[in-house]
């Protein structure tokens, strides 16, 4: 169709990527084999198989088991590298990850392991593949607020290759509140500020990330949909949201593609943007969760290019440093 054919001839950009959640099965394999680890699989069809979510939590059970597998510098080096790869074959020309560093710290991996790996990617892939990047660390919310203080300590000497700050994993019961008091060191260390919200839980969570951590983008937020001032709020300010159309289906968010609220949030005027969040965990890098809305959904052209617009908007690129397609 003309919008499968628009979909893969547009430079894309992605806002909302863990890059933990890139690590493909085949990776996972020569990983573990790499470093002497045992999986708890037999085979890549079998780790495929059990890719079958509930929700969040049996999500990120998986996802954090999976992680295990990265040891050394190299190890996140070559996650990102593959990663980035595919952004070059889906023309996504530029890219704001993110990484959970107590991921990784709390189960002995050194913070500058983690960090130096990923950045010798990104560094590599702005020279190499011309796609430019930020990268955003992002704090676990069903740990404390002070271990989040610990991890912003164990980042104080690279805040220069840090781009900005993010709240991710088990939403409900762990509202943005509980994390005013770090967001506020953060932001008075200059980092803009990211949290996802309204994934599963309510439009209350996203009201807290805007007012309490006074963020820039809300990660999800389809939940907003729900309460209507927050809506009106949405489109006045334009405070984008970077929705993950396939992750949503696969965590339950909604049962089908097909019933997914992404039109209704274009409709309402929002900056909504389309992302992949865990693509290796979800089935779907962005490009073809462009191409799942515009089918199931039946987008437009428009529908389209406000889209892919709205990702140029909502990046954090400053005017000098934005490509030709921009
Ligand atoms: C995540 Cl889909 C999603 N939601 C919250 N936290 C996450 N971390 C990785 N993927
Ligand atoms: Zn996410």
């Amino acid at each position: 169709t003309q919008q499968e054919a628009l979909i893969r001839a547009l430079p894309k950009v992605e806002l909302h990527l863990h890059i933990e959640g890139s690590l493909e099965p085949e990776m996972m394999f020569e990983l573990a084999r790499r470093n002497g680890i045992k999986l708890p699989y037999d085979s890549v069809e079998a780790v495929r198989e059990a890719y079958d979510f509930d929700n969040l939590q049996s999500f990120l059970d998986l996802y954090y088991a999976g992680a295990g597998v990265l040891i050394t510098e190299q190890d996140f080096y070559d996650l990102t590298w593959a990663y980035l790869k595919r952004c070059e074959a889906d023309k996504v020309v530029h890219t704001e990850i993110f990484f959970d560093p107590q991921t990784h710290t709390d189960r002995g991996i050194a913070f500058e392991t983690v960090l130096n790996g990923i950045r010798r990617a990104l560094k590599d892939g702005n020279e190499k593949l011309r796609i430019s990047s930020r990268l955003i660390m992002s704090f676990l919310r069903h740990l404390s607020e002070e271990e989040g203080f610990k991890t912003l300590e164990m980042a104080r000497p690279y805040l220069e290759e840090i781009d900005g700050i993010g709240l991710d994993s088990s939403e409900l019961g762990h509202p943005p509140s509980k994390f005013e008091r770090l967001f506020a060191e953060c932001k008075a260390l200059g980092l803009p500020r990211v949290a996802h919200a309204g994934e599963e839980g309510p439009p209350e969570y996203v009201w807290e990330a805007i007012k309490l951590l006074d963020v820039c983008r809300i990660d999800h937020g389809v939940r907003a949909l729900e309460d209507e001032k927050l809506v009106e709020s949405l489109a006045e300010t334009r405070l984008p949201l970077t929705v993950c159309p396939y992750s949503n289906v696969k965590l339950k968010v909604f049962d089908r593609l097909a019933d997914h609220n992404l039109r209704d949030l274009l409709a309402k005027g929002l900056c909504a943007t389309v992302n992949s969040d865990d693509p290796a965990y979800f089935g779907g890098y962005v490009q073809e969760n462009y191409l799942g809305c515009a089918r199931e959904l039946k987008l437009s052209v428009e529908e389209i290019l406000q889209l892919v617009k709205n990702g140029f908007e909502a990046c954090w690129l400053e005017e000098g440093e934005r490509g030709w397609w921009m």
